[in-house]
């Protein structure tokens, strides 16, 4: 078997006074945090697109990075040996997760029959891979953006057709997600918004959105594929505006469509800035709603306005995200899969192995402080204390209903003015820089 990364060891531990490039200096995967160990709190995943697929490529210029297993022959033979690549990449990595879309394991053949027979024969080849390494799948899903026939949406397409060639691409994508013993299985709607409402009936592709993912829960319960499945929020790109924008939008049509029992959602963070939140903020009104599933771990870039999806590095978000997460009662079927691309001009295949490791150190760092500053205790006790009066008399007489305007009118003109009470927030940005 030819080797992909040659020169490249198993990454291991080493810790925060080590120089080597190519070793973890925060994440020790065995050791034990809060009753868990940091693999299982983390849970990474490295995705599949951007990591093997991906080739540096942009809006100006042609790729930049040249891959060994794509000179391996004819296109299922490039497939075979990216496979093949991609598992030496995840052992070497030390990783127990990855996730994909259909199209970037197989190349779609010129009938659906055929994508179909590619897809098979790529899964079987994936199998054994994951059955020789233990590596599992955290995710599956379906590029339903890039051919041309997707062009004015899939699920959300003007004509009937379209969406029906889409839920024969979903189908099949659960069905190979099962087959792979994947944990869970992603709608990320890349087309399903709009360009322009002039040519757009916003109600009816609703509808239609509604009508297929009721399709596709359907489905299955049918085949008894036990994994999760989660919406991923985006407002734009490469649409002027999609409809799962954020998590509150997606949550809204969730419910407006009966599907809060079904889905929970995959948060990423270079989306939720995108939409003008914090990666915190979708996080955090995910855990409020019961619906944090999994996380597309990476981050964008302030002057530029597009999803670059970089490595995540910050160690405030990787320690805001972590406070909210563990908070939240942690991952069970996600976890934090590197939806991130290595930059145009780092071209060389060991560059990967630095993005990863940076990224997995960076969520380490965030897991040990989010630990340390929720034992600390000062911030959460001071948010406590500052919504304490909800706790007893008049906050919980007005929470179980007991008391109306009327009685509340009568209150405020005997009491006068509250007393208006700080909220210390440079107190509190103070203390969060203890840990970080
Ligand atoms: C694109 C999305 C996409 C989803 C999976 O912006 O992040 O990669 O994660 O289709
Ligand atoms: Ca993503
Ligand atoms: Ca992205």
């Amino acid at each position: 078997m030819t080797e992909y990364f040659p020169g490249v060891s198993p990454i291991r531990y080493e810790g925060p006074d080590s120089k080597n490039p190519l070793s973890f200096k925060h994440y020790n995967p065995k050791q034990k945090i809060l009753g868990k160990t940091m693999a299982e709190h983390l849970r990474f995943a490295v995705c599949y697109w951007h990591t093997f697929k991906g080739l540096g490529g942009d809006m100006f210029g042609l790729p930049t990075m040249l891959r060994r297993y794509n000179g391996a022959g004819d296109e299922m033979r490039v497939a075979e040996e990216t496979m093949v690549a991609a598992f030496e990449f995840f052992t070497k990595l030390g990783v127990n997760y990855w996730c994909f879309h259909d199209a970037d394991i197989a190349p779609e053949g010129a009938t659906l029959a055929e994508t179909n027979k590619r897809l098979d024969a790529i899964v079987k080849l994936a199998k054994q891979l994951q059955r020789d390494t233990g590596v599992k799948v955290l995710w599956g899903t379906s590029n339903l953006f890039s051919n041309r026939r997707f062009m004015a949406g899939a699920a959300t397409n003007p004509s009937p057709t379209v969406f029906a060639y889409a839920a024969s691409k979903v189908k099949k994508a659960v069905e190979i997600t099962k087959e792979l013993g994947g944990e869970g299985y992603v709608f990320w709607g890349g087309r399903e918004g709009y360009d322009t409402l002039l040519n757009t009936d916003m109600k009816r592709e609703f509808d239609q959105l509604g009508a297929f993912l009721h399709m596709a829960v359907d489905y299955k319960k049918k085949i008894r594929f036990r994994g999760q499945f989660y919406i991923e929020p985006k407002p734009k790109e490469p649409t002027k505006h999609q409809y799962d924008s954020d998590a509150g939008s997606c949550y809204a049509f969730l419910q407006h469509y009966k599907l809060t029992n079904d889905f929970k959602l995959n948060i990423e963070a270079n989306h939720a800035t995108l939409a003008g939140h914090t990666f915190q903020h979708e996080l955090a009104f995910a855990v409020a709603n019961g619906i944090l599933g999994s996380v597309d771990a990476n981050r964008g870039d302030t002057l530029l306005g597009w999803d670059t999806d970089q490595f995540p590095t910050d160690l405030y978000d990787t320690t805001l995200a972590m406070i909210t997460i563990l908070k939240g009662g942690g991952f069970t079927t996600g976890g934090l899969n590197f939806d991130a691309k290595l930059r145009r001009q780092s071209i060389d295949p060991v560059d990967l192995f630095h993005a990863h490791i940076g990224a997995m150190d960076a969520f380490a760092r965030g897991l040990k402080n989010a630990v340390a500053l929720i034992k600390d205790g000062r911030i959460d006790k001071f948010v406590k204390q500052r919504y304490a009066g909800w706790d007893k008399g008049l906050g919980s007489d007005i929470l179980k209903g007991k008391v109306g305007f009327e009685q509340l009118e009568a209150l405020t003109l005997k009491q006068g003015e509250p007393e208006p009470q700080s909220g210390r927030q440079e107190l509190l940005e103070n203390i969060l820089n203890e840990f970080i």
